[in-house]
């Protein structure tokens, strides 16, 4: 790696809770939930928790041990990262499900908005000597009826040791992660370098707890994407990559078989990508 400061799950995990607090701050007043829905759910997950430690006779030490590791999740900043890998997948299924465009995928907790723009055809924001195999990707934004649509594409994705920039230290505060706005024909080329599989820190409270139940720790290779277009829904996916031994067992459980790509490799050891999102309307 570049870095020379080594990365550490506390400092991922408090540039992910900062990250969260300043995009999403009016969340922090539980945001017009209303009254009898907190009741209703706040219930039933209660609830839930009653009837597993019935159902499997929980002791005082299993209590304690999970009240530990709890305040250790907060001290490590990681509930973003606890609850994007454990539980997003099912709020995006549930969010999702009416849609007939492009499948999407979750978030996760690394996005930066207002990435650089670079237009419909140009480079990611990196290093000069970036790491990793070179990613030629052409593809177009069109509603589900096919039509072109002029709109943004912001990508963002882990360099070729998994670190994502503005999360894990000795970045370019904007590496890998770039706005890309198409004219009205839709279309876009990106030229980017292959990310490497992401690996949950292992000296956090989510690591603590991998290891624990004896998981492992890894997502499978992904590209990030939110496709915006006027009057259509945006679109949040992951993209993946064939054969990453993780795309059957992600730990965040967000990979789905259209979102895998199809990569040929070209003379130059490049690999091309063709790849488009068809949006929902509004
Ligand atoms: C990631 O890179 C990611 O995309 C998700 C969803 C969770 C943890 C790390
Ligand atoms: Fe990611």
């Amino acid at each position: 790696s570049a870095a020379d400061e080594t990365a550490t799950a506390a400092a991922s995990g408090a540039a992910a809770t900062e990250r969260f607090h300043h995009d999403k701050s009016p969340y922090d007043a539980v945001k017009d939930t209303p009254k009898e829905r907190v009741d209703l759910l706040a219930r039933e997950v209660i609830g839930a928790i009653h009837e597993t430690i019935r159902k499997h006779q929980v002791t005082y030490d299993e209590y304690n041990a999970l009240k530990a590791w709890l305040i250790q999740v907060g001290a490590d900043g990681e509930w973003p990262l606890f609850l994007d890998v454990w539980v997003e997948h099912v709020v995006e299924d549930v969010a999702t499900a009416d849609r007939k465009g492009s499948k999407g995928s979750i978030e996760g907790p690394y996005y930066a908005p207002n990435a650089p723009e670079r237009g419909a055809d140009a480079e990611l924001p990196m290093r000069e000597d970036e790491a990793g195999t070179p990613l030629l990707w052409e593809g177009a934004i069109t509603s589900v009826d096919g039509t072109p649509l002029a709109g943004t594409v912001e990508l963002w994705h882990a360099d070729s040791d998994g670190f994502y920039s503005q999360f894990a230290p000795g970045l370019p505060e904007w590496n890998l992660r770039g706005t890309f706005t198409t004219g009205e024909d839709g279309k876009f080329r990106i030229r980017t370098i292959q990310p490497a599989p992401y690996q949950i820190p292992t000296d956090g409270a989510c690591g603590k707890l991998i290891a624990a139940a004896g998981w492992h720790a890894w997502r499978p290779a992904h590209l990030h994407v939110k496709v915006s277009a006027p009057g259509h829904q945006q679109l949040i996916a992951q993209l993946y990559f064939p054969g990453d031994p993780h795309n059957d067992d992600d730990i965040a459980s967000a990979v789905k078989p259209e979102l895998i790509l199809s990569p040929v490799t070209q003379a130059d050891g490049s690999a091309k990508i063709d790849y488009s999102f068809a949006l929902d309307p509004q």
